[in-house]
């Protein structure tokens, strides 16, 4: 089994896409293992986004992802699914991501794109313990 952390950005939570999200990685045959709608703070987002913080577009992500709750998604499923969602989410910038993904179907801008999804094995158990603290010794 190989987990992934997804998140449902604030602007796929405000737009009621939720549903939507859940519903691919549903259909798709992934499991919601934990999940939980969170306001995410400055501190937090620049420890997910780490990798970012020189970055100059870091200051409106941040503003973006800490604007309203996001919904946080626990995924599991088979060998290989951390690039199987990536898959399903498309191209960071959705107007490059391809008709039938996440972005591609619903977003127009880089930096309001939907959804996250962890982009290694590593990054995803990194990402898990970061937002599912108490959850990591039940996976
Ligand atoms: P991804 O989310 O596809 O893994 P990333 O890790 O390169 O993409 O970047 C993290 C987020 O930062 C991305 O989802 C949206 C934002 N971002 C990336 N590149 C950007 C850019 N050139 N301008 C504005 N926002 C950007
Ligand atoms: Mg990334």
């Amino acid at each position: 089994m190989e987990k992934t952390l997804v998140i449902c950005k604030p602007d796929a939570v405000e737009r009621g896409l939720v549903g939507e999200i859940i519903g691919r990685l549903e259909r798709k045959g992934l499991a919601i293992l934990a999940s939980e709608l969170r306001l995410l703070d400055a501190e937090q987002l620049e420890r997910h986004y780490f990798e970012h913080t020189e970055k100059p577009f870091f200051g409106d992500l941040v503003a973006f992802m800490s604007r309203s709750p996001v919904m946080l998604l626990l995924v599991v499923g088979p060998e290989g699914t951390v690039s199987v969602v990536r898959t399903l989410m498309g191209s960071t910038d959705p107007c490059q991501a391809s008709p039938g993904t996440i972005r591609g179907d619903f977003g127009l801008t880089v930096t309001e794109n939907l959804v996250h999804g962890s982009d290694s094995v590593e990054s995803a158990q990194r990402e898990a313990h970061l937002f599912f603290p108490d959850l990591e010794l039940e996976i």
